[in-house]
């Protein structure tokens, strides 16, 4: 059971709703009206998660219009452009992509212009978020009936065609997918890829972000590289030169498969299929990725067979998996607090080690920490009774949101600002923890 408490302050409420109410285009929600104006897949999740304390009927379109774009193989797309927004606005824009041609035999919409690949599968999990705010209004609406079958095949996708490593996990084809596109764990694997010519594109992200604080051009090059071969394969799910298996993608994607469980048994479908999904997941994510010795789930590549020696926080977000093993709880709470994260001594989780080689506190997802995370730590916190920790990092997400103008993200060691300000998630996402006390994540 989820029990909402009407307790934010009502600065943080009123400051968090008016970045919600800016960011909303009459469908759907941008994460930030300048960086990112289209509809972005994880973030619309986390941005609903929020939402429903506003209006639970904005919470459900936004969850709507982005599985309106689903394709026909089951992905649904990190991005859903906007139409009336210009070409010129972000890069890699539209024409780029070309999805409905160049995705049509992958079930790609036509009459929607989208990317073609995907981001972690917070929605079944944010859908039963927003069934519970509203019980009653979602069963008028057929909110649940609805959406679940699109969940189930959006995750069918994920655990068939996408189970590249052919362990039972998800794999990601590109940084741009687990939603932490330069962090130094994608360094390894990304370096064998061969950046196509700079000036051959244009980065718009520029025109509104600092270039100390955005992925470098070598970088930039090697995504769109991926990124068109990947087009240019038709969106097919073969000879990806980039594959990884994320604990971060597949601890949501169990979450979310929990989550299912409750759906179907809201709209008379079986759970069961779903209970058992999420077990066979949680097994291979432990077999697979957990690293006992360093208390991490590590990533691997896929292409090379090898876990990836490198510490991101996307290896602490399994603590939002249920039922994991003691040893490992406790191991992953003592990375947490430990000296790679230092949690309790800082506010917030960096987003990778703090004494990793590539540690740079202020460049996107290199060392800086972000509040989705942030947000998927403090309920796998609450979940394994860590209450302290949890109630602290609650805490830091509200007021490092409120202070930092809900900042993309913040410096670790000051919680100073970077990226966008008036960045939907970080505000919904504060709203979400300023107003909601958790008893349970999944019944
Ligand atoms: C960032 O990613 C986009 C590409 O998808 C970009 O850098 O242009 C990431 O932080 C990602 O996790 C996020 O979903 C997106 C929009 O907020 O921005």
């Amino acid at each position: 059971m989820t029990v909402l408490l009407d307790t934010a302050p009502p600065s943080v409420y009123a400051s968090a709703a008016a970045v919600l109410v800016r960011n909303w285009t009459g469908s759907s929600t941008v994460p930030s009206r300048t960086l990112y104006p289209h509809q972005w897949s994880w973030d619309s999740a986390f941005i609903a998660i929020g939402l429903r304390h506003l209006s639970v009927r904005r919470a459900q379109r936004e969850l709507e219009s982005l599985l309106g774009a689903q394709w026909g193989d089951g992905r649904v797309p990190h991005i859903v452009f906007n139409p009336s927004v210009p070409h010129t606005a972000y890069f890699p824009s539209p024409d780029f992509w070309r999805s409905s041609a160049a995705g049509a035999a992958s079930g790609a919409p036509a009459g929607t212009e989208t990317s073609g690949l995907v981001q972690p599968p917070v929605h079944a999990l944010a859908a039963w978020l927003v069934h519970r705010a509203d019980p009653a209004a979602s069963e008028r609406r057929g909110f649940l009936q609805r959406v679940y079958p699109r969940l189930v095949a959006w995750h069918s996708y994920l655990t068939g065609r996408r189970d590249l490593g052919g362990a039972g996990l998800t794999a990601n084809v590109h940084p741009w997918e687990p939603g932490m596109d330069n962090s130094p764990v994608w360094d390894g694997p990304l370096s064998r890829i061969e950046p196509v010519p700079a000036g051959s594109y244009r980065r718009a992200d520029l025109d509104h972000g600092d270039p100390a604080d955005r992925p470098t051009d070598l970088d930039y090059g090697r995504y769109v590289r991926l990124a068109a071969d990947y087009r240019d394969r038709g969106y097919a799910d073969d000879a990806h030169a980039f594959a990884v298996e994320d604990p971060g993608a597949n601890a949501l994607l169990i979450a979310s498969e929990h989550a299912l469980a409750g759906i179907a048994a809201e709209v008379g479908a079986d759970p069961a299929p779903h209970r058992e999904r999420a077990a066979r997941l949680t097994g291979a994510l432990l077999e697979r990725l957990w690293d006992a010795r360093d208390g991490i789930f590590r990533c691997r590549d896929v292409i090379s067979g090898e876990p990836i020696d490198e510490r991101g926080v996307a290896g602490l977000m399994p603590l939002l998996v249920p039922g994991l093993p003691a040893e490992v709880v406790g191991a992953l709470h003592a990375t947490l607090t430990g000296p790679h994260f230092r949690l309790g001594e800082l506010p917030l989780v960096p987003s990778y080690d703090l004494k990793g080689p590539a540690f740079d506190p202020s460049r996107y997802w290199r060392g800086p920490a972000w509040f989705n995370t942030a947000w998927v730590i403090e309920r796998g916190l609450r979940q394994y009774g860590l209450l302290g920790d949890a109630d602290a990092l609650r805490s830091a997400v509200v007021s490092g949101a409120v202070e930092s103008r809900f900042a993309e993200y913040v410096d670790p060691f000051t919680g100073e600002g970077h990226g966008t300000r008036g960045f939907a998630w970080t505000a919904a996402l504060a709203l979400d923890l300023a107003m909601t006390t958790v008893t349970a994540v999944t019944t």
